[in-house]
């Protein structure tokens, strides 16, 4: 593979690892846990792996030979920046373990385990793939492991190469697969432990043990960098409004953080949206009023930031979506035989007035879009919705009739962004780069230890890479009772941005002064080598969740 001159150089980085992990460990077990809700249900659903106790790793003065082992390794959903970094660490960890250690790469996600597709992953290829971004070495999918056949005919695969472990790096659906897989092979004595690593850009798998998923402090500072670059452009030109939407699925972890980082003049919370019951309406004169007021200063121009996932959480349409979901789920087989017009008068025929009238109000392609597209996990595909035309749009015409506009003599000429792909597969910052290859390593400690249905936990990250604590949580702890596709399942609970949380707070306590002001902050593109205060910084996010800043 031909590199660029920078990808040389970062080839060569050595990633950080806690001293903990830097010589053998030994694995000293906490209190034993409860699921954050419905114990009892979840208890019941896994009888094996429920109720673990959190583990810490010590260093371990007396450690024994280590055996060898041969591990599998699966990408599971979205791209994130430094999945090479938890493979190559986990390579590491287990040839540190024992040089004759063997690991498996199962290739497009999960499918790869259940169809037999694989790769066995040497030093050459992982030497390849150090601190790049991308699932490249593997690839990945979102194939949902839910069913007793696919388990068994992973566990052919997994017998036929000796492998008694499965990595499972994934966000909130895969690691709850990786939880029912343990559960399972636990169940049947499959002699196969099961480990999760919290992957995902969203920043939405997190609770008091997982401060952070991987990929959301490298993509958060991609876009900030691009929203910076273009608040730079609007303040140069004066003659545009920037409607910028970024990925994040249902929480707005993202666009908060990039709204710390750049101080748009306007930046939409989802689920300030959901606590105040604002409607589409309410959204639409928060933001013309903005721009109203800038323009009574004759300032034409500023930036708006939307999280993908703003439509389920305007009342009118999580109401709609969650009617949607309960049809399509309780019909699932018939709905699978149905072309797209059939299946657009079946919805239409089943949906109450008040549902129809919301489907209506929203152009036909966004109506579309929530009726026809669903992910493997029952998700509505928000990231195919283009909520920032929507929304620009309607603020045209609001403005369009606004007296207060026509009298601020305003011009309003809207362009529009989508930051997503571009920030997933980008080389991982050096948090990441470390984060990641540190959760790789310390999976490979928890295999050592014995463990299964435990997510690698790296903890104390806002401190140097050195004090990190290195550990597991089990699985379970993290799960609850939720409604998908009209059934009730157990699921790992999604972090939503805390409207009481801090970056929230900073955020709410300094946006009025952000909207009419032009505070923009130019974050400019990630550096890899220099001084630890502009290389080695976490998210404010993760500052203000664990400081006292
Ligand atoms: P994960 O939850 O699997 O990490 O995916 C994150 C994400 O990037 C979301 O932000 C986005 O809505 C979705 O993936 C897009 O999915 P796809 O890659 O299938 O288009």
């Amino acid at each position: 593979m031909k590199k660029s001159a920078l990808q040389k150089a970062r080839a060569a980085y050595q990633p950080k690892l806690p001293i903990v992990l830097t010589g053998a460990v030994k694995v000293v077990e906490g209190r034993p846990t409860e699921s954050v809700a419905d114990q009892e249900a979840i208890r019941k659903l896994f009888p094996n792996t429920y109720g673990l106790p959190e583990i810490r790793f010590e260093k371990n003065p007396t450690p024994g030979a280590g055996k060898p082992v041969n591990v599998g390794v699966i990408l599971s959903g979205g791209q994130a920046p430094g999945g090479h970094n938890v493979i190559s660490g986990l390579f590491d960890g287990i040839k540190k373990i024992h040089r004759d250690s063997r690991l498996f790469g199962f290739l497009m996600g999960p499918g790869g385990l259940v169809d037999h597709k694989y790769i066995e992953l040497t030093a050459p290829i992982i030497d390849e793939y150090r601190n790049t971004g991308g699932f490249d070495i593997i690839g990945s999918g979102r194939t949902k492991l839910e069913k007793k056949e696919q388990f068994d005919k992973g566990l052919e695969i997994l017998r036929e190469l000796g492998i008694t472990a499965v990595v499972i790096i994934g966000g909130d659906d895969s690691n709850t697969n990786a939880a029912v897989l343990a559960e399972y092979y636990k169940a049947i004595n499959a002699g196969v432990q099961v480990i999760g690593c919290p992957k995902t850009i969203d920043g939405d798998l997190k609770n008091d043990l997982i401060e952070t998923s991987f990929g959301f402090d490298t993509a958060t500072k991609v876009y900030s960098e691009v929203i910076g670059n273009i608040q730079r452009d609007c303040n140069s030109a004066k003659k545009y409004w920037h409607f910028i939407k970024l990925m994040g699925r249902s929480a707005s972890h993202i666009a908060l953080e990039c709204a710390l980082q750049t101080q748009p003049n306007v930046c939409i919370i989802s689920e300030e949206v959901e606590e105040k019951n604002m409607s589409l309406n309410d959204i639409v004169n928060y933001i013309a009023g903005i721009v109203t007021a800038r323009a009574a200063e004759g300032n034409n121009f500023g930036t708006v930031l939307i999280p993908e996932g703003l439509i389920e959480f305007i009342p009118e349409f999580k109401r709609l979506i969650s009617a949607l979901n309960e049809l399509l789920g309780a019909h699932k087989d018939e709905v699978a035989k149905m072309n797209t017009e059939e299946l657009t008068a079946f919805i239409l025929n089943n949906l109450d007035k008040q549902n129809i009238e919301a489907l209506n109000s929203l152009p036909e392609s966004v109506a579309r879009q929530l009726m026809l597209d669903r992910d493997p996990h029952g998700n509505v595909q928000v990231s195919l919705i283009e909520t920032e035309k929507l929304l620009s749009e309607l603020v045209g015409q609001a403005l369009a009739k606004s007296d207060a506009f026509k009298a601020a003599n305003g011009k309003f000429s809207s362009l529009h962004h989508f930051f997503g792909y571009e920030g997933r597969c980008a080389d991982p910052s050096n948090f990441d780069a470390d984060y990641c290859y540190s959760l790789g390593y310390n999976a490979a400690a928890l295999i050592n230890g014995g463990v299964t249905g435990y997510m690698s936990s790296i903890r104390n990250l806002v401190n140097p890479a050195v004090q990190w604590i290195a550990g597991g949580i089990p699985i379970t702890m993290m799960m609850n009772m939720e409604r998908r596709n009209a059934e009730d399942k157990p699921v790992i609970q999604k972090a939503l941005v805390r409207l009481d949380g801090k970056p929230f707070q900073k955020f709410a306590a300094k946006r009025d002064e952000w909207a009419l002001n032009t505070c923009y902050i130019y974050p400019g593109p990630i550096q890899y080598f220099g001084a630890a205060d502009v290389c080695d910084q976490p998210s404010m996010t993760l500052k203000y969740e664990h400081t006292n800043k």
